[in-house]
């Protein structure tokens, strides 16, 4: 027997996602902007980050607008398609691009970034804390890697954006989550750590216990800040779920253990804004599984921002 297909789709009780952008004047109480940053030079292994943002909004755009899993219902947010960051053959002059229009999102959003890959999040950061007129955002990362070797001149990648930051951050007031990838020495882990920030690895994580990381986790950011920014490297999360990315990781975290944490963080605490990189779609299966991850942590964002505002 044929199944309907039509009849799914027009069940006039479900409300899609993609019939639900609003123009950039629309706002309401929670107003969230996304900003495509389609800039993968910087790439340090394997290239097609510059398509994550459109195949990322795709994706969101299957969804309806209740996140069933938490039994949030998006409807209440406003969500706008700020548009994309020009891109030009210049990396620096890209790089610049991206911090203005970082620095230029309407106050009344909380900004989304699709990337790209992750040397964005320097001139995010850098526009962010003009945006909102401080240095002192709480920097929550999800990453299997440090992104904190020194730049060689000419040679600049995406592994390097947390050192090239140090003049804009200040560390006490990073944790990172998920590290796991086997290639340092263990002087960057205790660089990090002397200047202040909490490294929790991926064994870490399922040792101590999700509740307890992401206490100690949002304790340490909010600790001298006042809210918090996400930044979530896609290869964060094991590669038999993302396979899409630059560089799959076999020790990552589980979608699940990212989608709940951000739900949990951004339900329960003051948040700025985040960033998603390193989706490659290119790379990935024909199903773009790992956009549809992306997807997922994007609405369990939303959905934590919309509880918050519930009490
Ligand atoms: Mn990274």
């Amino acid at each position: 027997m044929e199944i309907n297909k039509t009849k799914v789709v027009n069940d006039i009780t479900v409300k899609w996602l993609a019939d639900h952008w609003s123009p950039i004047d629309l706002f309401k109480d929670l107003s969230f902007g996304f900003l495509s940053v389609p800039f993968d030079y910087a790439v340090s292994h394997r290239p097609g980050t510059r398509i994550g943002p459109q195949t990322i909004l795709e994706t969101l755009n299957s969804y309806s607008l209740y996140l069933s899993d938490k039994r949030v219902s998006l409807e209440d947010a406003t969500l706008t398609d700020l548009g994309s960051v020009d891109i030009v053959h210049d990396m620096n002059q890209s790089y610049r691009n991206i911090e203005y229009a970082a620095s230029t999102v309407p106050e009344n959003y909380t900004p989304i970034f699709l990337g790209g890959d992750h040397s964005i999040t320097d001139p995010i950061i850098r526009g962010m804390n003009k945006r909102i007129g401080s240095d002192s955002l709480g920097i929550i990362m999800f990453d299997t890697h440090f992104d904190f070797r020194d730049p060689i001149p000419g040679k600049e990648h995406s592994g390097h954006w947390l050192k090239t930051l140090e003049d804009e951050i200040d560390y006490n007031s990073l944790a990172i989550i998920g590290i796991s990838a086997p290639i340092y020495s263990a002087a960057y882990m205790d660089e990090l750590e002397r200047r202040g920030a909490l490294i929790k690895t991926v064994y870490d994580f399922r040792r101590q216990g999700r509740d307890a990381v992401l206490n100690e986790v949002t304790n340490h950011v909010l600790k001298h800040t006042d809210g918090i920014y996400f930044t979530i490297d896609i290869d964060s999360i094991d590669q038999g779920f993302a396979p899409g990315c630059s560089v799959p990781n076999p020790n990552g975290l589980f979608p699940h253990e990212i989608m709940d944490s951000v739900f949990e963080i951004a339900s329960t605490c003051p948040v700025y804004g985040m960033d998603i990189v390193e989706v490659s779609p290119w790379l990935d299966n024909a199903q773009n599984f790992t956009s549809h991850i992306a997807s997922h942590i994007i609405m369990n964002f939303i959905a934590g921002n919309i509880k918050r505002n519930q009490y």
